[in-house]
């Protein structure tokens, strides 16, 4: 049991909850078998592997558990004390207590806890920009036709309708996400849409070509926040270029939002007072559960609160009882611990890539994620991903800027430090753990298809895979994952 750990409340907390799983097995066995026996071997794949996607973590038991309780059953579309369903007097406690912990965790004015994931956060947050700062006669008019149905005639007509608003985002190839402005995405469609990226010299976002680009594109919108770029983010700046232009700042933090609330990203890293509205998911470095959460200062509160129905479907009332208990969590003083480790892993990560010579983008970090390019081992980020999970080491394939394998196959591979933390490693195991990949790729070799190079192909020498499976393995036997929990 470690300070950082998701369920560090103790043994007999987690007897009890190996209690509550053993049984909630049995009942799920007695209806669907296969459920309950995937469900006994994800916790044993997940126990049994180095996790280190970015995205993801271990909620602890207590967020775990509230998720799957008769709270699923209710329906509850509106706002705390004006449901459109009678009855929901339980999920309005539950609902009001995320929302007050939410505000109290990162000290804002106004939260919205109902988006079920973090792109429904971020169209939740656009529309509320729309809706609270452009007037738009006519708009019913096509908003009658499925979104699907509207060709890129209707889009240019609906965004006339909406006086071309334009939306001024982190590009997808340099660590921005899909829904801020990426062309294919809504967030591409419903505005005018402009990228800025990173220097490509030094890899860092470049404030100055920001600020350029703000000024001569004057957008509604300037999003701030990533899933990719490894270094933080400066929102007193980003706010100061918003104001010049008179843009609204959105910070999409979903990936820090737990160095938010752990109080390792303070000051002008903390996006919260410097933001017009900023949303996130809860299950990142957050540790909640999986879904999404919008805070907003007070003029954007009204249209965040119209979230459901204009874009989101019933609210998740289990969902919602266990972000407030996730939140509850991250308001606890451990939590703060936890986050400086997830932070001080990173940079270990970082350290052990950089001493063994292979190649970082921005040649390090200081968040929670380390962006490492694969072509320095001559490889494709397909290709090294899938060595590395034969190695019992999952992580993702991730485009890097300026990309030369694009989107699918990739030149990177994206690790994040949150889960592992979870489970206790430190700073010594994250070393380790760069030397396990280091070896890994270094012993992996393209290999031709069918029709000559292969971007998806691969070897890995003799044993290396076994052997660097069998190291990992020590460490997570060394760090169990909910130790204590018996199925
Ligand atoms: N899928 C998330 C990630 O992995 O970063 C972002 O949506």
């Amino acid at each position: 049991m470690t300070s950082t750990s998701a369920s560090g409340q103790g043994a007999e907390y987690a007897a009890t909850a190996s209690e509550a799983y053993q049984a909630a097995l049995r009942v799920i066995e007695s209806v669907e078998p296969r459920v309950a026996d995937a469900t006994r071997k994800e916790l044993a794949d997940q126990r049994d592997s180095l996790k280190l996607i970015a995205s993801e973590n271990y909620a602890s038991p207590a967020v775990l558990l509230t998720m799957g309780t008769w709270f699923s059953d209710k329906y509850a579309e509106g706002t705390v004390g004006h449901r459109f369903y009678a009855a929901c007097q339980n999920v309005d406690t539950v609902e009001a207590l995320a929302t007050e912990h939410a505000r109290e965790l990162f000290g804002a004015p106004y939260a919205y806890a109902q988006p079920h994931s973090g792109i429904d956060a971020n169209l939740v947050a656009y529309w509320a920009i729309l809706a609270t700062k452009v007037e738009a006669p006519g708009l019913a008019e096509l908003g009658a036709k499925h979104v699907n149905d509207l060709s890129e005639a209707d889009w240019e007509k609906l965004r006339a309708k909406l006086g071309n608003q334009r939306l001024l985002g982190m590009s997808l190839d340099t660590g921005g996400h899909l829904t801020h402005g990426f062309r294919p995405n809504i967030s591409g469609k419903m505005f005018h849409q402009r990228q800025y990226g990173t220097n490509p010299e030094t890899g860092f976002i470049d404030y100055d070509a920001v600020a350029a680009a703000a000024r001569e594109f004057k957008p509604l919108v300037l999003v701030a926040g990533y899933s990719a770029y490894p270094r933080r983010i400066n929102f007193a700046k980003m706010r100061e270029i918003a104001d010049e232009v008179g843009a609204t700042l959105m910070v999409d933090m979903a990936h820090f939002a737990g160095l938010v609330a752990g109080k390792v990203f303070t000051g002008d890293e903390d996006p919260v007072p410097h933001a017009h509205v900023t949303t996130t998911t809860t299950h990142k470095s957050l540790r909640g559960p999986r879904g999404g959460l919008v805070l907003a200062t007070e003029e954007f509160a009204p249209a965040v609160d119209k979230g459901c129905p204009m874009v989101l479907g019933g609210p998740l009332s289990h969902v919602m009882a266990a972000k407030a208990v996730a939140l509850a969590e991250a308001r606890q003083p451990e939590f703060r611990t936890y986050a400086q480790a997830v932070a001080d892993n990173a940079q270990a990560l970082a350290d052990g890539f950089v001493k063994r010579d292979a190649g970082l983008v921005t040649g390090g970090t200081d968040n929670h994620l380390v962006l490492l390019d694969v072509t320095s081992f001559g490889l494709t980020g397909r290709q090294a991903e899938s060595a590395l999970l034969d190695s019992g080491i999952v992580t993702n394939r991730n485009a890097i800027p300026a990309d030369p394998n694009g989107a699918w196959y990739t030149s990177g591979i994206r690790f994040g430090s949150p889960a592992l933390t979870t489970r206790g490693f430190g700073t010594d195991e994250f070393d380790r753990v760069a030397e396990l990949v280091v070896e890994v790729l270094s012993n992996t070799q393209p290999a031709a298809g069918p029709n000559g190079p292969s971007k998806a192909k691969y070897t890995i020498a003799d044993g290396v895979a076994e052997r660097v499976h069998a190291a990992a393995s020590e460490l997570l036997d060394a760090n169990p994952l909910y130790p204590g929990l018996t199925l």
